[in-house]
């Protein structure tokens, strides 16, 4: 059970002794690969007088065939193995340690460490993988250079890939051949990858600012070459924009990624070598919708940002995981606001983050976005970790303002280049450039859990003063009973309610401006805005400038007005999001009730007037008029009822439709674009214009709309709008449209893996009562198998965001997910403590469901379990 013991922030020692150079030979076999280290090892200065330390390496499912240090092989006595490491009883201060072990990449359904993808062989090491390839000390804090020969087939395996710049090449016996890699920048073991297959290239070029002339290339299997031009022209803009935004500037002649069909996350940024879930990186207008080229490009931004906040510097430990990953999730975000619609990507970010980080932050596994302990690092890869740390991270930059921040990042990446760093390393940066005293700041890393503002208001007309109130409080969390104040940055204006503008506000006689930030530092705090030229609404928290939930008591009428008149983008959508909220909750209270359900006007002349106004944004627009998601609407409630959501937002979005039949027609018409595809912003924002508008029509199924999607799906002009109009006609009761079209689908693109996974996901996320039906049937498909993660996000994963059918009250959709979680625990563990997530989420909803869910759970308890599932299932049953 040692595996299932927890690690400890406040245990942490520096290694006994480190790695200088580490020299690898991989004579590569599916069955039985040869991993050969030479290991140049020295004793830790900070252990200097320790006498004798033995040395621990980690290693696990290695076999072992040969040890020697300095060249003496060791005899038995000598060193120790049990299932996770080998000790060496006796070393010198400095010496060479050689091993020689055997590993099985074909046997490896993990995908972390060494294994097999499509034929190719490739490596996955964060957090601990390399100790599954050879024995190491496979800790980020321990840094080293690398050379690594690869040895395979000629044949087969033609390509043969390792971090850095190729040394040497050259002709084996037996149809065997080699090539020996060298990264001479010093990196820890996760950031260490090996790729060999049969592969063809994209070449490309950049100079950077320095004029250093930069080779780039994009490896591929060879029918997906004309998927790589997205992928390689967001590289180039990204490293452009590093350049420009952040200083920092590409460090070897060669950067290189590779696509891989089997993959357990998006992406990952080892030194010179990005190894891709092939999701994140092919695309083609006929296979990748909107949303996929643009996630394509900040993941390719977000793996490239990497190599300076990451790899240049990295992590101490794995609790400092959010210093690189909440910085660079920061970065990636930053880049794509710059290079698309910027408000749209914060309405984007936002409403997933208030929607899922928000649920994790509130259930059984939230954590701190720096953990104090884990049992398995692989389930600490959250939208806490990664998306409320890089909240944090802009708060910091709001905090100090642009150029001050970019001291601090410039002053970060200086002092810490080649080391292994913590966020106090980093916020400490930020603090010294500023002189600001950051120490209340510093809990948003070790409190978890999400803030609540409550605000009130009053506007004195004798005063002509406005009197807000603001009161923080944290609910607790899992080991975290009482919760200090945070120091919480609200942005925010007061709307003038005659004249609709911005007022400029004075507090404390100080002059603020029209858009302030005021600190709320306290449980409770008073602020007092006097001299105001007529009563205001206030505008809060605007550009969500903290992750907290804000309550604020507005009135239908407010919301409205602020929907208008608010001059923060962010806000103008967030008031319409709070006032269909307000007519959605009255509307499952009416269906809880048995009551009639009457559509709120004011949402309806709301639409009215965005759908007929002039607009600069049409991507906005199209955010605007989108309703909040049922997960979003779930977040909201005390209890979740999931028919109830789902029958009050139905009946909103078929209300619109009624009443706005014209207007959303007039949208889409006129967004009809004649065009060539490009992914770009003007592009994408009149598609999402028009596939929304005709969302609506298709809502109430009216015939015109209908044939207008059909149309839409049989022009077969781009992949957003097919995959839009398939999903209208599949999740309408019009079966005898949508069969047609999805077998006409499928047997289009039955060669096409990624194309293949999105028809998974547009059947079972049907709301139609046969969902979970069709899962079980295309569980059987050919195409489909439990090994590619993909596969299993795109069938199980899209089922289990089926609210109504994943929730079904005879709990076989509770049952199918953990009958997939029980077999996944033994394939993929990582995954499977992935997929479980929606059942931890039981206190949400009714008795009922509860007993269901958590019988679930017991039954995956009652399995040999992985200590990922293990972790998961103990903290969801607490
Ligand atoms: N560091 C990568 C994410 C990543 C983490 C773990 C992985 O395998 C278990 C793979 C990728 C990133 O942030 O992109
Ligand atoms: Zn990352």
């Amino acid at each position: 059970m040692s595996a299932m013991q927890p690690t400890y922030l406040h245990d942490y020692q520096p290694p006994a002794y480190r790695v200088t150079h580490t020299e690898l030979k991989f004579d590569l076999s599916s069955s039985a690969t040869r991993v050969t280290a030479r290991l140049h090892v020295e004793r830790h200065p900070a252990h200097q007088d320790a006498g004798a330390l033995p040395l621990v390496l980690n290693g696990e499912q290695l076999t072992l065939k040969r040890i020697a240090v300095d060249g003496e092989e060791l005899e038995a006595d000598e060193y120790a193995q049990d299932d996770a490491t080998l000790t060496v009883h006796r070393v010198p201060e400095s010496f060479l340690l050689d091993t020689e072990v055997e590993i099985d990449p074909a046997a490896n359904t993990a995908l972390s460490g060494l294994y097999q993808s499509s034929g190719m062989f490739c490596t996955q090491c964060e957090a601990e993988g390399f100790r599954r390839i050879t024995f190491y000390p496979d800790r980020p804090d321990v840094m080293a250079t690398f050379s690594t020969t690869v040895i395979g087939d000629r044949a087969t395996l033609p390509v043969l890939l390792s971090n850095g710049n190729p040394v040497e090449s050259g002709e084996l016996p037996d149809d065997r051949h080699f090539v020996t890699w060298e990264d001479p920048h010093p990196k820890p073991s996760y950031l260490f990858a090996l790729v060999a297959g049969d592969l063809k290239k994209v070449e490309d070029r950049f100079t950077t600012q320095s004029g250093r002339d930069v080779t780039l290339q994009v490896w591929v299997e060879e029918e997906n070459l004309s998927k790589t031009d997205h992928a390689m022209a967001s590289l180039k803009r990204a490293m452009k924009w590093d350049e420009e935004t952040y200083g920092r500037e590409y460090d070897l002649d060669l950067f290189m990624i590779v696509a891989v069909n089997d993959f357990n996350m998006g992406a990952m940024e080892n030194k010179g070598l990005n190894i891709f879930n092939s999701a994140a990186v092919l695309t083609h207008p006929h296979t990748a919708t909107d949303a996929a080229f643009q996630r394509v490009e900040s993941i390719v931004a977000h793996e490239y940002f990497h190599n300076w906040s990451g790899n240049r510097v990295t992590c101490r430990d794995w609790f400092q995981l959010s210093l690189k990953e909440g910085f660079t999730v920061f970065r990636d975000q930053s880049f794509s606001a710059d290079t698309n619609s910027a408000p749209v990507k914060r309405i984007e970010d936002v409403s997933m983050f208030r929607t899922a980080q928000f649920a994790e932050d509130a259930g059984p596994t939230a954590h701190p976005i720096r953990p104090d302990h884990y049992i398995e690092i692989g389930n600490f890869y959250t939208l806490t970790i990664y998306e409320k740390g890089a909240e944090v991270v802009r708060m910091l930059r709001n905090l100090l303002g642009w150029e001050l921040f970019r001291r601090g990042s410039d002053l970060y990446f200086e002092r810490l280049d080649g080391q292994a760093a913590t966020i106090e390393d980093f916020v400490g940066c930020m603090s010294e450039v500023s002189g600001l005293d950051l120490t209340q700041f510093m809990h948003w890393y070790s409190q978890a859990g999400t803030p609540e503002i409550d605000a009130h208001g009053e506007y004195d007309y004798a005063k002509s003063e406005y009197h807000l109130t603001l009161r923080q409080r944290t609910a607790p969390t899992p080991g975290q009973p009482d919760k200090v104040a945070l120091h919480i940055p609200i942005r925010m204006g007061l709307v003038g309610t005659k004249s609709g503008q911005d007022l400029k506000m004075t507090v404390d006689g100080e002059s603020v401006g029209t858009d302030t930030v005021i600190h709320l530092r306290e449980y409770e705090q008073h602020f007092v805005f006097t001299d105001l030229a007529e009563a205001p609404v206030p505008s809060l928290l605007r550009g969500f400038s903290a992750p907290v939930k804000l309550r604020f008591p507005y009135g239908r009428e407010d919301l409205a007005f602020l929907l208008q008149h608010d001059s923060d983008g962010f806000n103008r959508w967030d008031a319409g999001q709070r006032l269909a909220m307000l007519a959605l909750e009255d509307l499952i209270a009416a269906h809880r009730n048995g009551v009639e359900k009457v559509m709120d006007v004011r949402v309806v002349e709301a639409f009215r007037t965005l759908l007929t106004g002039e607009t600069d944004d049409k991507a906005v627009l199209a955010e605007m008029l989108t309703l909040p998601s049922e997960a979003y609407i779930a977040e909201q409630q005390p209890v979740v009822d999931v028919d109830a959501i789902h029958a009050a937002r139905t009946f909103v979005k078929q209300s619109l439709a009624y009443a706005l039949r014209d207007e959303f027609m007039a949208v889409y018409r006129a967004n009809q674009l004649d065009a060539p595809y490009a992914p770009e912003p003007q592009q994408i924002a009149a598609r999402s214009l028009k596939n929304v508008a005709l969302s609506y029509l298709v809502a109430i199924e009216d015939e015109e709309a209908l044939s207008l999607a059909q149309a839409q799906f049989d022009a077969d002009h781009n992949m957003t709008d097919v995959r839009s109009a398939l999903t209208l006609l599949t999740h309408s009761s019009r079966n005898d449209l949508a069969d047609p079209a999805l077998r006409a689908f499928g047997e289009k693109w039955s060669h096409d893996p990624l194309v293949m996974d999105q028809w998974f996901s547009i059947q079972v996320t049907r709301p139609q009562a046969d969902a979970l039906d069709r899962v079980k049937f295309l569980m059987e498909h050919p195409k489909f198998s439990l090994k590619n993660p993909n596969k299993v996000r795109a069938l199980i994963g899209a089922f289990a965001s089926n609210r109504v059918n994943f929730h079904r009250i005879d709990g076989a959709g509770y049952r199918l997910l953990s009958d997939v979680v029980i077999e996944l625990n033994k394939l993929n563990p990582e995954i499977a403590a992935r997929l479980v997530t929606p059942l931890t989420r039981w206190q949400r909803f009714d008795e009922a469901r509860q007993e269901l869910m958590k019988a679930e759970l017991e039954r995956i308890r009652a399995e040999d379990l992985s200590p990922n599932v293990y972790e998961v299932i103990e903290k969801a049953l607490a």
